[in-house]
C-alpha cells in the first residue's frame, strides 16, 4: 500500500516495524508513527484482541438501554467504538469515543467516516480522567485503564461506576499480572511467543518491553475485581482470557436482580 493513502479500515495494514533496529531507550507514546502502525501493532501484540473486538459488539447489544450514553475511553483508532457502534440497536443512544492522542483521533475520524452506520460517533480528544460522564448503559476501556497512572484508576471507576444505570455494564479489557512468579513467567513467556509467531524479532520484542514498562502497568485480576466492586459494580466476571490478557464484565445490578 502506498504510505501516502490513507487505509479503509482499522483491519487494514501497515505493518509494524517501529522497534526493528536499535533505538535509544526512552517511554512509548501514542504518537503519529504508533498512530499508522497501530492496528498491525496491536494485532500482532495483543493476543485476543481480533476475538475481543468482535465479543464488545454482542455484549454492546446485549447491555445497551434506549436514550443511554454509550463510552469508549482510549478508542485509538475506533475498532471498539466501531463494534460499539454496530452492537447499538437503539437510535436515540449517544456514543461517545475519547483519547487524549491527536494522531489517533484523527485517524479514527478518517474510519468513523468510512463506517456504513447510521449511529453518530462523538469524538473527544481528552483525557479520560477529565471526560464527563452521565446516564451510561455501556462503557469500554479496551486496553486503556492500563495505561493510566494507577493512583487514578479507582477515582475513574467509580465515575464509571456511577455514572452508570441499573443493568448497565463496563467492559474492562487489560493486560494482567499474576500472584504466582511461576505463572508469571509462564503466562510471559506465551505471550513472548505468540509475538514471535506473528513475526517479532527478539530485538523488537525486547525493545517494545523497555519503552512501554513505565508506561502500562498491569495489575493482578484480584487487585481489578476488588477495585471494581468497591467503586460501585455488583459483580464482575471474566468472561476471555488469553495468557496474560483478560476482559472483564463489570455490572450494576438491574430493577429486577
Ligand atoms: C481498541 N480501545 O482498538 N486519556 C485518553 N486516552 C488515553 C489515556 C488517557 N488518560 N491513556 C491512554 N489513552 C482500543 C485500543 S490502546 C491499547 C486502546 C494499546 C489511549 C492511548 O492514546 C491509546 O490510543 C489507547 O488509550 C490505548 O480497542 O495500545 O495496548
Amino acid at each position: 500500500m502506498s504510505e501516502s493513502r490513507k487505509p479503509h479500515s482499522p483491519l487494514e495494514q501497515l505493518t509494524d516495524r517501529l522497534f526493528a533496529t536499535e533505538r535509544k531507550p526512552e517511554d512509548f507514546r501514542f504518537d503519529a508513527s504508533v498512530a499508522r502502525v497501530f492496528p498491525d501493532m496491536i494485532r500482532r501484540s495483543v493476543p485476543g484482541y481480533t476475538t475481543v473486538i468482535p465479543m464488545i459488539e454482542v455484549i454492546t447489544e446485549q447491555y445497551a438501554q434506549p436514550g443511554s450514553h454509550c463510552y469508549d475511553l482510549g478508542c485509538s483508532l475506533g475498532a471498539s467504538t466501531l463494534a460499539m457502534r454496530h452492537g447499538i440497536r437503539h437510535t436515540d443512544c449517544t456514543l461517545v469515543g475519547v483519547d487524549n492522542s491527536s494522531a489517533m483521533i484523527e485517524r479514527c475520524e478518517h474510519y468513523i467516516a468510512l463506517d456504513d452506520s447510521p449511529l453518530p460517533v462523538h469524538l473527544r480528544c481528552e483525557d479520560i480522567l477529565d471526560t464527563e460522564l452521565m446516564d451510561a448503559s455501556v462503557t469500554t476501556l479496551n486496553f486503556t485503564l492500563q495505561f493510566v497512572d494507577p493512583g487514578k484508576r479507582a477515582g475513574l471507576l467509580s465515575r464509571i461506576a456511577e455514572a452508570t444505570r441499573p443493568g448497565g455494564v463496563l467492559i474492562l479489557s487489560e493486560k494482567i499480572r499474576f500472584e504466582s512468579d511461576a505463572e508469571q513467567s509462564i503466562q510471559t513467556r506465551l505471550h513472548h511467543e505468540f509475538k514471535r509467531a506473528n513475526g517479532y524479532s527478539d530485538l523488537e520484542i525486547s525493545q517494545k518491553r523497555t519503552a512501554i514498562e513505565q508506561v502500562l502497568i498491569p495489575e493482578t485480576l484480584e487487585a481489578h475485581r476488588s477495585r471494581l466492586l468497591a467503586a460501585g459494580f455488583d459483580q464482575v466476571l471474566v468472561w476471555y482470557q488469553c495468557f496474560n490478557f483478560v476482559s472483564m464484565l463489570a455490572l450494576k445490578a438491574g430493577p429486577t436482580d
